[in-house]
């Protein structure tokens, strides 16, 4: 099994998580630079992660895990579980845009109706993940905590959010930093 990302995408980083205790190899790309012809070739939509298990070619973190779920059989989502997905990918996607759009130079902290919907995605997803994490259903680390994890991260690592408000997301990784891999796939490493 391949794993084709690259070492900072919190998407990537949730597979190479769950792959923990599977033999695969890690292809790092530079998707904005020098790998950015081998992602066209892999992957037509040009994001990542894609994972390639013999001549089967998987695009999207979500459909990976549930690929590798079934695989390795592993109980499937629940819906509350799929519903926490969603809510972590909705403030993740706005996050990739407010950082590429930042690198491309524009001011995301302009008071315009596409950042500002933006900010407030991140921040009604974030305030009810949040409470999901004190209400105890981040508790187990499984599938959704662990993209849970690598959101939180990878915001604070990319300063993308003022976490005044939702710190128990800041507590909740704190908590599970010692997991195996979770070092070895820190963006700040990369
Ligand atoms: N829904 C996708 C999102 C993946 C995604 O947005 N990956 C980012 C890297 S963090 C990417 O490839 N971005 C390239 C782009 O937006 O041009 C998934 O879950 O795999």
């Amino acid at each position: 099994m391949k794993l084709i990302g690259s070492n900072t995408s919190p998407y990537v980083r949730r597979i190479r998580l769950l792959l923990v205790d599977t033999p695969h190899d890690f292809v790092h790309l530079d998707i904005y630079g020098e790998g950015r012809d081998e992602l066209r070739r892999n992957n037509p939509t040009l994001k990542i992660p894609v994972l390639k298990d013999g001549d089967q070619e998987i695009f999207d973190s979500r459909v990976i895990a549930r690929y590798l779920g079934e695989k390795l059989d592993h109980p499937p989502l629940t819906w509350e579980q799929e519903n926490q997905l969603t809510l972590i990918d909705g403030a993740n996607d706005s996050c990739v845009t407010l950082l590429l759009a930042k690198k491309s130079g524009l001011d995301v902290d302009a008071d315009v109706m596409f950042w500002n919907l933006q900010r407030e995605r991140i921040m009604t997803t974030l305030r009810t993940l949040n409470a999901m994490v004190e209400s105890g259903q981040f508790a187990q680390w499984n599938y959704p905590a662990i993209c849970l994890y690598c959101l939180v991260d990878w915001v604070q690592f990319r300063e993308l959010v003022d976490f005044t408000g939702v710190e128990s997301l800041i507590a909740f990784r704190d908590q599970h930093r010692a997991h195996p891999m979770v070092a070895e796939t820190d963006p700040r490493n990369a």
